[in-house]
């Protein structure tokens, strides 16, 4: 894979790099994107139609049986070359916000310290009535068990559609891209919002905006650099080909 001259030269002298990840990332951790057909039993179903609170009011043992499968797919998965190489761009550069709408986890477990977790993480859960944490609970055989505080279904820490995001995330997110001059968007379909109106923020702003995904999206023709790939081939060639830290 090659870049451009104007690309390396860009991230050479970047002072502010903030980075938008979607499920294309994990993609070659073994984690399904949200827009591949699901797999399985889950097959029948879109995401879109179980990841909201009225799926889950109509039917919790479905939802929560739903992500008891992602949890153990994730918790089989590793991080991938992707993964790893953003790391390393967070080591090279003098400021470094990593944004991401992925609740697998995969980014801290890579050895990402500053993420941003627009939709939570599928491995902690919720009290559905309380709205809080909860780390432990009895094992009564319900399913979804039960909040041992106020005895309301548990559900998983994401954002579902129709519900707001983490306001303190988000308001983090559109700084960090109106105060970045290099926005790099990866593996994402750019259609799920508010995220998806990140790189146009930092468009807006001035920033020069990289986009890294194997096919196009609403982002493509707006972006400077369009690098179409897999992030897990694209990612570790750019840092090969990056000045390394002084
Ligand atoms: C909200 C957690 C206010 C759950 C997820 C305008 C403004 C505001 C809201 C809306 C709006 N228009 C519509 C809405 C509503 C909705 C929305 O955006 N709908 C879409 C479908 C149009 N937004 C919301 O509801 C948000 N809430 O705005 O609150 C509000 C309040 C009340 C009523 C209305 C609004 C909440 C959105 C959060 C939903 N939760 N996840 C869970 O995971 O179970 S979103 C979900 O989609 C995941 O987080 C996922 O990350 C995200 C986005 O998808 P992508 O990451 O992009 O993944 P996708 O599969 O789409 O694409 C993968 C990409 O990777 C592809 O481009 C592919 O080419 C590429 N790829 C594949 N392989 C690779 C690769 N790239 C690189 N390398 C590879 N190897």
């Amino acid at each position: 894979m090659t870049f451009s001259r104007e690309l390396i030269e860009r991230f050479a002298r970047t002072q502010r790099v903030a980075v938008l990840t979607g499920a294309g990332v994990s993609a070659e951790s073994g984690v399904p994107t949200f827009r591949e057909a699901q797999t399985g039993w889950w097959a029948q179903f879109r995401p879109e139609e179980l990841a909201t609170p009225t799926a889950f009011r109509r039917n919790p043992k479905l939802v929560w049986a739903w992500y008891v499968w992602r949890r153990e797919l994730v918790a089989k998965a590793e991080p991938n070359a992707a993964h790893r190489a953003l790391v390393e761009l967070e080591q090279r550069v003098p400021g470094f916000t990593l944004i991401t709408q992925n609740v697998d986890g995969l980014h801290q477990r890579a050895g990402s310290r500053d993420v941003i977790e627009l939709h939570g993480n599928i491995a902690r859960t919720k009290c559905f009535d309380e709205d809080v944490v909860i780390e432990r609970w009895d094992e009564t055989g319900d399913v979804p068990p039960r909040c041992p505080r106020c005895g309301g279904l548990l559900r998983p820490d994401v954002v579902w559609f129709e519900e707001s995001l983490p306001a303190d995330a988000l308001a983090r997110a559109f700084k960090c891209s109106a105060a970045c001059d290099l926005f790099v968007c990866v593996g994402t379909s750019t259609v799920v919002q508010p995220a998806a109106e990140l790189p146009f923020h930092a468009l807006a702003q001035g920033a020069t905006v990289v986009e890294i995904n194997p096919g196009a999206t609403p982002l493509t023709r707006r972006a400077h650099h369009v690098l179409a790939g897999a992030a897990g081939d694209v990612l570790p060639a750019l840092l090969r080909v990056l000045p390394k830290v002084p």
